[in-house]
């Protein structure tokens, strides 16, 4: 018989993950295991949209002054509800709720801290366009009891864990430890998600380019000319790059992370600081590009070496092919 891909599920992966860490407790493990099961209900409902009148909105502006869908309102609550009686957390914060969110006083604090996108994208669900969750999991810094804003606000390489959940095509959960990116396809007939992409790498270059181009005349120049140049026809150095984007980061992220090239959502002379939130979405994705051997900046320097002082502070972002960014940021710099 054939040797075919070990049947490995995220269970059985997280678990085998966690034996290489001799003094690891499996509070981590466990974490993971419940933010699974928070992703699989997000998912059932993601995956009905179009049926229950689950779809438009809630009339509710959140923390970021973004519209508040119905889905992202019940995805907000199911993770909340799947993770804060782990005793594992001692807070968590949430792109849809503009402070930070205490565990109960009936469930016991913990050591760790969750950051997340319940539904990144939700612009896209009437459209059932890709969206996807987002999370991030630090160490807890503050000494004990109750967790704490300064919990919250810790720089991106802090994190000891990150990844997304991508309802697309197939719904994927993406996640690193710091040893390298693997990828878990839900297989909805057994509800596990199961090895699907083992030690993701990012490649060193690619021919796409995903960013807002309905920005560009905001740019500044050397972003014009960075454009310019990729977009010129010239078949021996690759150009010219396709441009894809769909609006959700965590597809044009992902996509990214699978074909190489380069996502950005660069500050622009009406918003300085971009759209995307350092703490729930680019620092996670970050994360991950740069565990997949792909770079994340936010032109001027590493976005996992930003240090937050506000929970849903903005910043620019460019992440992906490590010769994509690099070449992206001597145009920024104004070296080219
Ligand atoms: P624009 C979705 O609302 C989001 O926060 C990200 O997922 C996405 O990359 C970005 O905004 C899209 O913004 O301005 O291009 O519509």
């Amino acid at each position: 018989m054939s040797r075919t891909k070990k049947l490995m599920t995220l269970e059985r992966f997280i678990h085998e993950q966690e034996h290489l860490h001799p003094s690891a407790t499996g509070e981590f493990s466990e974490l993971l295991h419940d933010l699974s099961v928070a992703a699989k209900l997000v998912w059932r409902e993601v995956s009905k949209a179009g049926l229950v009148n689950i779809l438009g909105s809630t009339g509710r502006i959140n923390a970021s002054g973004d519209t508040v869908k119905k889905l992202d309102e019940f995805a907000d609550e199911t993770i909340y509800r799947a993770m804060d009686f782990s005793g594992h957390l001692c807070v968590m914060a949430s792109e849809e709720n503009e402070d930070i969110l205490q565990i109960p006083e009936e469930y016991k604090s913990g050591g760790y801290v969750l950051l997340y996108d319940p539904l990144d994208g939700s612009s896209n669900i009437d459209a059932n366009i890709t969206i996807g969750s987002i999370f991030s999991i630090y160490k807890r810094v503050s000494p004990g009891g109750k967790g704490k804003l300064e919990d919250c606000l810790q720089q991106g390489l802090k994190q000891v864990a990150a990844g997304y959940i991508i309802y697309g095509s197939s719904t994927v959960f993406v996640y690193s430890t710091g040893r390298g990116v693997h990828g878990f396809t839900l297989d909805p007939s057994v509800g596990e998600f199961v090895l699907s992409n083992e030690k993701i790498v990012i490649p060193q270059k690619g021919k796409i380019y995903s960013m807002n181009e309905g920005n560009y005349r905001n740019w500044d120049e050397g972003l014009q000319k960075y454009i310019q140049h990729i977009t010129e026809d010239d078949k021996p150095t690759g150009r010219p790059y396709s441009l894809r984007y769909i609006g959700t980061m965590v597809g044009d992220a992902h996509r990214t992370l699978m074909y190489g090239g380069i996502f950005a959502y660069p500050g622009d002379k009406k918003n300085p600081d971009g759209k995307l939130r350092l703490c729930y979405e680019c620092n996670p994705m970050a994360y991950i590009i740069e565990q997949a051997g792909g770079r994340a900046i936010d032109g001027k320097k590493r976005i996992l070496e930003v240090q937050p002082t506000a929970l849903h502070q903005h910043t620019p972002v460019f992440l992906g092919s490590v010769e994509d960014v690099n070449l992206c940021e001597e145009f920024l710099q104004g070296k080219r």
